[in-house]
């Protein structure tokens, strides 16, 4: 019997969502289904499966039983009607541009999104005819600008990677539903946990589990959530073909790491609120961006949207790029190293590192300037990141 979660809390969904009981053996653990394919009882039954008169797996690219209860488990959390787990949070991206554009389809996107969503459409989906315009959708009126007759799909990611602006998502899903198009939010950075789109109006949300659903830097992997049974047919349906599935045991290895999600979020959450405040208040540190902070321009807008302000954080060093390599260069407990969302900090530079792909001026026109620092705070005493950070700032 699988527990009823309605109403219950975020740790209790996070602890039991997606359980699957083993009705074999009866193990707590789900067990890891390692096989790429299925066997049929006779050949009705296969054809009966393949028709889809009978619910049954067939291959796993096109479903495994590991990979749903991870599936179920994520869609549980997110509100949404079904799940679809990718090798990749870019497998998540690309297959979901590869549902809504086409040539002559217009898509309207965040600015300061991460470089590889960017990049795709603008070096890779462009040649296909997809139109695209790339705006700061933290301006709603740049937004209903943008929109056009063909646009199609608009996506956001907020907060966003690395400027920390966001963007007002149900104001976003009455824009884009206006002019017939769907939303899609990057939830990212906040994990199903801080913040739920679709309850906001989106139609769908996307995370690469990399960051903070995995949370302990072992797996690269990406998930999608739908609305409605009609958008995951649809995106399913493309995945089945192009093949971006994840496997069964990468998807063993995320629901293990997803059962602390609640735990390792609030606990980043506590300590990058001391760590920015303590920024704010340094005299060697030009600006601070964190939506827990009241100088957020944004400030009223994270505690509408949010449950919580996160664990991501960008600052700029005064003195520019030089006194920023030496803080990178000198903090001992943040690895210097892309990525964030797993229990350690990491620290890196987006302008030379997870952003370097996107042209000079569209990366400044977007705020990725070349002083900035992205500080992803992990589950370490908060006493450790503070005095770490203060030595590093006094070698300037
Ligand atoms: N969406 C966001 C917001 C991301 O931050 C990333 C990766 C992706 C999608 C793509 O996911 P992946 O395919 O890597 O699982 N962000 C990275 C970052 O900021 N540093 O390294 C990767």
């Amino acid at each position: 019997m699988s527990l009823d979660l309605k109403g219950k809390g975020i740790n209790t969904r996070v602890t039991h969502a997606g359980e699957n009981p083993d009705n074999v053996y009866g193990s707590v653990g789900v067990p890891i289904y390692q096989t790429s394919t299925f066997k049929f009882r006779d050949a009705d039954h296969g054809a009966r499966c393949f028709s889809g008169e009978e619910q049954g797996y067939l291959y796993t690219r096109i479903g495994n039983p590991t990979t749903n209860t991870f599936e179920a488990a994520v869609a549980h959390l997110e509100h949404g009607y079904g799940g679809i787990a990718t090798s990749s949070g870019m497998a998540a991206v690309s297959s979901i541009y590869m549902t809504y554009l086409g040539a002559g389809v217009h898509m309207v996107g965040t600015d300061a999104v991460y470089g590889s969503s960017r990049m795709v459409i603008e070096t890779d989906f462009s040649r296909f005819g997809v139109e695209y315009s790339f705006v700061d959708t933290a301006n709603l009126d740049e937004v209903r600008k943008a929109m056009r007759p063909n646009t199609k799909l608009l996506y956001i990611e907020t907060p966003a990677n690395p400027t920390i602006k966001l963007t007002d998502i149900a104001a976003c899903a009455e824009i884009a539903h206006e002019h017939g198009a769907l939303l899609v939010v990057d939830n990212t950075f906040m994990s199903p946990v801080l913040q739920n789109p679709l309850e906001l109006g989106a139609d769908v949300v996307l995370h690469s589990i990399t960051k903070y659903i995995n949370g302990h830097t072992d797996v690269v992997g990406g998930v999608i959530v739908t609305r409605t049974e009609a958008e995951f047919d649809r995106i399913k349906s493309v995945i089945n073909g192009i093949g971006g599935t994840m496997d069964p045991h990468q998807s063993w290895l995320v629901l293990r790491g997803m059962r602390t999600l609640s735990l390792r979020v609030e606990r980043g959450e506590q300590n990058a609120q001391k760590l920015a405040e303590y920024l704010e208040s340094h005299p060697k540190i030009e600006w601070v961006r964190y939506p827990g902070l009241v100088s957020h321009p944004q400030h009223d807008l994270a505690t509408r949207q949010m449950k919580g302000y996160g664990s991501m954080i960008s600052f700029e060093v005064k003195g520019g790029v030089e006194n920023g390599k030496t803080v990178l260069n000198n903090v001992k407990i943040p690895q210097l190293a892309v990525s964030l969302g797993g229990y350690e900090s990491l620290i890196q530079h987006p302008a030379s590192m997870t952003h370097a792909n996107i042209p000079v001026d569209e990366r400044e026109a977007a705020g990725i300037t070349d002083g900035l620092v992205r500080y992803a705070v992990g589950t370490e005493d908060s006493a450790d990141l503070l005095a770490d950070l203060d030595q590093a700032l006094a070698k300037i």
